[in-house]
């Protein structure tokens, strides 16, 4: 889709100084944000293009990776697109930076991957001012006004986690243990992500109404197998009375395999543990085809075509949805085939 040539946003141009731009470089520079994008002053895309500047949280996991990947899959040239992508390394203050870059440099739309929800009205009302519509992706912002945002496109993740524990109180029954007492080991994700608490949020109701569930221990595992491995091991070296380990995302799930392995704890279908995930990347379906994971709840990284509809219809004119709800389902060993993970692609 070409630009509009003589688009009326109601933007102005920015026109920056060059001393104000050198200050910037140079505060941002001593400020020691690193990933500082070189400020190149654009007007409009004088090509045509729509131009589209991504904020992403970081590489920390497979979702993550295949989440960028459907970004730059989706706003191509070759569709239209003047594509802008800045990876935050899982630091708020970068996506801040990064967001103030793309307002100076007039892009047409911000799209955010806000890391938590907190800490986004400044920049978001500076975003808004220049006439700049923002669309959040993945995880929410928790803003003063809704409308410093025009519209955000995610998973449910309470429902994520309700999906969890509505299959644990299940299985349980299958195996003849819904009276036994449950001993939970917690993996916690980046705290603050809309992810981490609504899955969490999902698994403290379920031990709110199971008097015989106890979560032993919340361990913060950072969505990443690494840190992972660290705080499990750790834990496992001081008990391992653990009837189910909930991780909230697969690349901990692979942290919590490689620590049971070396506790020589046994896992999974045929295992003492019953192991709990969340993504459903194929690294994690892999593990669960294999009877290593009991369950994989999926969360769908692949918003950028649900973006560019969100972009098509603002540049038609038309309002679009505020909130949108990705579906989404769940995976077992028995539901799962190499085909199947193969044809998902992430
Ligand atoms: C979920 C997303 C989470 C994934 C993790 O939508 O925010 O962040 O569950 C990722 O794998 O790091």
């Amino acid at each position: 889709m070409k630009r509009k040539k003589n688009r009326t946003t109601g933007r102005k141009l920015f026109v920056v100084t060059a001393a104000a731009l050198l200050a910037m470089t140079m505060a941002s520079m001593l400020s020691g944000c690193g990933n500082q994008a070189a400020v190149d002053i654009q007007t409009e895309s004088s090509d045509g293009l729509i131009s589209v500047a991504f904020s992403e949280v970081g590489a920390e996991s497979d979702w993550r990776v295949a989440n960028s990947e459907s970004m730059r899959t989706t706003f191509t040239e070759e569709n239209g697109y003047e594509f802008y992508f800045e990876d935050a390394k899982g630091k708020q203050e970068n996506q801040i930076t990064t967001l103030r870059n793309y307002i100076l440099q007039g892009v047409d739309y911000i799209v955010l991957a806000p890391v938590v929800e907190t800490g986004w009205d400044e920049v978001l009302q500076e975003a808004k001012d220049a006439g700049i519509p923002v669309i959040v992706v993945d995880r929410m912002v928790d803003v003063e006004e809704e409308d410093l945002y025009t519209a955000w496109v995610g998973s449910d993740f309470k429902e994520e986690g309700d999906i969890a524990v509505e299959w644990l109180e299940e299985y349980l029954e299958e195996q003849g243990r819904a009276d036994e007492e449950i001993q939970i080991l917690h993996v916690m994700g980046t705290l603050g992500a809309s992810s981490q608490l609504g899955r969490t949020e999902g698994l403290e109701e379920g031990v709110a109404v199971h008097d015989n569930w106890e979560i032993v221990a919340q361990l913060q595992g950072e969505y990443t197998q690494a840190k992972t491995y660290e705080v499990v091991s750790e834990y496992l070296a001081g008990s391992t009375d653990i009837d189910v380990i909930y991780c909230e995302n697969d690349n901990s799930a692979l942290g919590v395999i490689q620590a049971l392995d070396e506790a020589g704890i046994s896992y999974g279908t045929d295992g003492d543990v019953i192991l709990i995930s969340f993504d459903a990347t194929t690294v994690g379906l892999t593990a669960c085809l294999k009877g290593k994971i009991n369950l994989d709840v999926e969360c769908n990284p692949l918003h950028g075509p649900r973006v560019e509809q969100i972009i098509l219809q603002i540049e038609a004119g038309e309002t679009p949805q505020k909130l949108t709800y990705v579906d989404e389902t769940y995976f077992t060993p028995d539901t799962l085939t190499e085909e199947l993970i193969e044809e998902r692609g992430y």
